[in-house]
């Protein structure tokens, strides 16, 4: 059995849906980051840079427990306990691990801040103007190499898609008006669309979208001083004077 720590995020979902792809008997506990949870020393001995996801495998190869934390590490352990969705050898192996890594370190960042510029500092334009030139070159990346390959990792599906497509549903249903490049369907992207309807309409990614979408937003419930906390701003900046950032914002979008 393994147990996920979890919240509502995409960065969580990507294991929601691996778990269900891969068949795995889980049970997930929701981790409320606004209130403070990941600090927990409990939580911080299973994560010491207090994020989710986390998993802990009570049935490892070789006995014991064995804990991991990064979604991408997660994913990968995964596919490794399961021989699926990565290949172990070969140059697909390292087609799959280079978009795994473009979502990693390009997707989830650029939109992650993308998405914090937008709904929580909109009266920052540098910020607002670059992550949304950002996130427009990923979609244009991502729909230009699904022009040329089934999937993200070539022709089969991976764990780079897994962990990619979380991050275009959340963006479609977040922005659908507000950012017409993040509109569902949008014509612009027919190569992202094809491959996202696709995904979206696999058993395993239906149950679990089924359990993400049961668990609401803790966000709307955190204070400003809670979501200070999170953000590192305001009396939790390391510089709070620096740069006029001395910003409590609780607009959401
Ligand atoms: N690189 C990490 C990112 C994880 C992450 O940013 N988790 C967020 C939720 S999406 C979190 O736990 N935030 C709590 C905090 O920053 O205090 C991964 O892919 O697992």
């Amino acid at each position: 059995m393994i147990e996920l720590y979890a919240m509502v995020s995409p960065n969580v979902q990507k294991i929601y849906l691996m778990l269900e792809e891969c068949d795995l008997d889980y049970r997930a506990h929701q981790v409320n980051i606004w209130k403070g949870e990941q600090f927990a020393s409990d939580f911080r001995a299973l994560n010491p840079n207090s994020k989710v996801p986390v998993i802990v495998d009570h049935t490892p190869f070789g006995g014991g427990t064995q804990t991991i934390f990064e979604s991408g590490a997660i994913l990968i352990y995964l596919s490794e306990k399961t021989s699926r969705f990565l290949p172990s050898s070969g140059s697909t192996r390292y087609e799959v691990l280079q978009w795994l890594m473009i979502q990693l370190t390009g997707i989830g960042p650029m939109f992650g801040q993308f998405n914090h510029f937008r709904r929580f500092a909109s009266d920052n334009a540098y910020g607002v103007s670059r992550y949304t030139t950002q996130a427009a070159t990923l979609y244009r990346l991502i729909d230009d190499r699904l022009s040329q390959h089934n999937f993200l990792g070539g022709d089969d599906y991976s764990i780079a898609d897994i962990a990619t497509f979380p991050w275009l549903r959340n963006q479609a249903s977040r922005f659908n008006e507000a950012q017409s490049f993040m509109r569902a369907g949008n014509p612009d992207y027919p190569h992202l669309w094809r491959w996202f309807d696709g995904i979206a309409a696999r058993a395993a990614v239906q149950r679990a979208l089924q359990v993400i979408d049961s668990h609401p937003s803790t966000l709307p419930t955190s204070t400003p001083d809670e979501m200070d906390r999170v953000f590192g701003r305001g009396r939790y900046a390391a510089s709070p004077d620096a740069w006029g950032m001395n910003v409590t914002s609780t607009s959401s979008l």
